[in-house]
């Protein structure tokens, strides 16, 4: 009985705590790798009511995480380069997607198959400093699966 009544507690606990969330995370995903392949790229949409900042990302399928921009150079070739944080504005969906900014798994611990599922941390900062973390799965897809909103051909 007494078991009982911490379970149902716990319970609460979880519920309120999930109900309090600052910010929603949509669409998770991480690309696909072949074996050897030694990083991958994770993709997401974050929405927040107040603005906040992603500021460092964890999968335990990786040994680090970095948060990437996609930039032209003088050269006039694109390439990525890793941010200290991307700015979520409030009220507007800020896309993490191929070609743009995006999350890049390092050091993978494991080859991503196509099907199988992860998670994503996010720490996000809001004005004052704070940080929440929230916990995603994500949905492994092949390399060259679409997105799952655009039209198929
Ligand atoms: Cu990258």
């Amino acid at each position: 009985m007494r078991g009982f009544f911490l379970l149902l507690t716990l319970l609460f606990l979880q519920t309120a705590w999930a109900q309090t969330p600052q910010a929603q995370v949509m669409e998770a995903w991480v690309r696909a790798t072949v074996a050897g392949q030694q990083s991958t790229g994770a993709f997401l949409t974050l929405q927040s009511a107040v603005p906040l900042k992603l500021v460092e990302v964890r999968s335990p399928l990786a040994a680090a995480a970095e948060i990437h921009e996609m930039r032209v150079d003088d050269d006039g070739v694109m390439r990525m380069r890793a941010v200290s944080w991307l700015n979520v504005p409030a009220g507007k969906a800020t896309q993490l997607k191929p070609g743009g900014y995006h999350i890049m798994l390092l050091e993978l611990k494991a080859q991503a198959k196509a099907g199988e599922r992860t998670t994503l941390t996010l720490v996000l900062e809001d004005a004052a400093r704070q940080r929440q973390e929230i916990e995603v799965i994500a949905e492994i897809r092949a390399l060259n699966a679409p997105p799952r909103h655009m039209p198929q051909q």
